[in-house]
C-alpha cells in the first residue's frame, strides 16, 4: 500500500530453508565383561570401521565408559543398535549400544 493509506508498508518474504532429516548418535556403553575382541569386531563388522580405529573407539569406551561410534539418520542408527545387541546377546556378552538424537 502507498504510504499516505496509513499502515506501516510492512513487507514479508517467506525464505526456503533446506529440510535436513534429524541425526543421530550410536553410542557404545563399557562395561566389565565384554571382551575387548568382540567390541572390536562389532566395530568393524557393523561399522566398517579399520580394525586400527575399531581398537581406538574400544579403548576410549573402555577408559570414558561411552563413545559415539557413529551419526546416522534413524532408521540407519536403529539398525546398526539392534545388530549390535543382537549380537551381543547371541555371544551372551552384556555389551549395551544405544542412539540419541543429535
Ligand atoms: N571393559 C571391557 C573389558 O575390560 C572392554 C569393553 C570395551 C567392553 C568397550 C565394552 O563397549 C565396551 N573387557
Amino acid at each position: 500500500d502507498a504510504p499516505e493509506d496509513g499502515d506501516a508498508g510492512v513487507l514479508t518474504k517467506t525464505v526456503q530453508k533446506t529440510a535436513r532429516p534429524p541425526m543421530y548418535k550410536v553410542l557404545l556403553l563399557n562395561d566389565d565383561y565384554t571382551p575387548m575382541e568382540f567390541v572390536i569386531y562389532i566395530l568393524e563388522r557393523f561399522f566398517g570401521v579399520s580394525s586400527s580405529l575399531a581398537y581406538e573407539i574400544m579403548l576410549t569406551v573402555h577408559k570414558k565408559g561411552i563413545a559415539v561410534v557413529g551419526v546416522f539418520s534413524h532408521e540407519v542408527a536403529e539398525t546398526k543398535v539392534a545388530q549390535v545387541m543382537d549380537a551381543a546377546r547371541q555371544n551372551q556378552h552384556p555389551l549395551q549400544c544405544t542412539m540419541e538424537k543429535e
